[in-house]
């Protein structure tokens, strides 16, 4: 069974790994969300794409999720000591591959190829595909103005009350060629911020219509348990734009897409609701804090989506 797994940053990464414990290479490819990219100093943050790479990788901070562990911070102490702008907190062993990856780009090479490169160069066997070589830069709608990603999560740290997004560059935009002559036989987005780090990757031009051509299940995990985002603002943007926080509304975010959702056990009051959008529902354990927690909801969700093959 080859899956597609589909991920935005630290959240999503916590399946990914699971998912890259239980199955090989050959079984399990990644497409990840480039929208919060942005330059910083000169340089080519990939922050969700970094992510993955260090968790996969084993060298992801345990504190943060992001960022490298057993980092240094002489490089962000020296900037701060020239008042220079210490907002986004970029470690020295983390600066290093944003160099690495930003003079690739600088000479030419995609970001397709320079997230390969660094994939080997960390020892990762999976493939990781960019959900895009062009830039595509999330803009956040506030009330109070648009902000780029970076600057609404990290600066503001998601206070402004939120109206909308749009992704900037998205029209010119396209899935990676690797990834559009790939076969696979179930898709899995993890449990990701649904607006800012999935729809992003939907929204690239040709990519949900290379999703939907597959015409293999797609199941979602859902972010949220008891109305509430284990990370970042998910929840937070659903009260802003007048959504449900609930798993229903994450069901019906996913409805033109998915044919199955995994609820949390403690929300299995919502799996009929769910049902009647159409889509098939699995209750289990979907907060993820060991690797046991992790590839066991892998094995899940795997499961999950070959039972519903059968159905197909
Ligand atoms: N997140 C923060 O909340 N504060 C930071 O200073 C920060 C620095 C950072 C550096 C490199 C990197 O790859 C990620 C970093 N992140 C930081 C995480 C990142 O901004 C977000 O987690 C994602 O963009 C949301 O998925």
């Amino acid at each position: 069974m080859k899956v597609l797994a589909i991920t935005g940053g630290v959240g999503g990464a916590k399946l990914a790994l699971g998912l890259a414990s239980i199955l090989g290479p050959e079984e399990l490819e990644f497409v990840v969300n480039t929208g919060d990219d942005f330059e910083h100093f000169g340089l080519h943050i990939s922050p969700d794409v970094d992510t993955l790479l260090y968790t996969l990788a084993d060298l992801a901070s345990q504190d943060h999720g992001w960022g490298r562990s057993d980092e240094s911070w002489n490089c962000l102490e020296s900037i701060r000591m020239l008042n220079g702008e210490t907002w986004f907190q970029l470690g020295d062993k983390d600066l290093g591959l944003h160099l690495t990856r930003t003079q690739m780009l600088r000479n030419n090479h995609s970001l397709t190829d320079v997230v390969q490169h660094i994939s080997n160069c960390l020892g990762i066997s999976h493939r990781i595909y960019p959900m895009s070589d062009s830039p595509v830069r999330t803009i956040v709608e506030t009330t109070t103005g648009e902000l780029e990603f970076q600057q609404y999560f990290v600066r503001e740290r998601c206070e402004p009350i939120v109206t909308g997004f749009r992704f900037e560059g998205i029209e010119t935009a396209r899935p990676v060629a690797q990834l559009l002559d790939q076969k696979f036989e179930s898709v899995i987005i993890c449990p990701s911020n649904p607006f800012v780090s999935v729809d992003p990757i939907l929204a690239v031009p040709g990519m949900r219509q290379f999703l939907l051509s597959l015409d293999v299940p797609i199941v979602a995990v859902s972010p949220i348990v008891q109305g509430q985002a284990l990370k970042g603002p998910t929840v937070k943007m659903m009260s802003e734009l007048n959504f449900e926080q609930s798993n229903s509304q994450i069901g019906r975010h996913y409805q033109d897409l998915i044919s199955g959702l995994i609820i949390d056990q403690l929300d299995e009051d919502s799996e009929s609701s769910i049902r009647a959008l159409g889509m098939e529902v699995k209750v289990d354990h979907t907060v993820m804090k060991s690797l046991d927690d992790k590839t066991s909801l892998a094995r899940s969700a795997v499961d999950f989506a070959s039972t519903l093959i059968k159905t197909c």
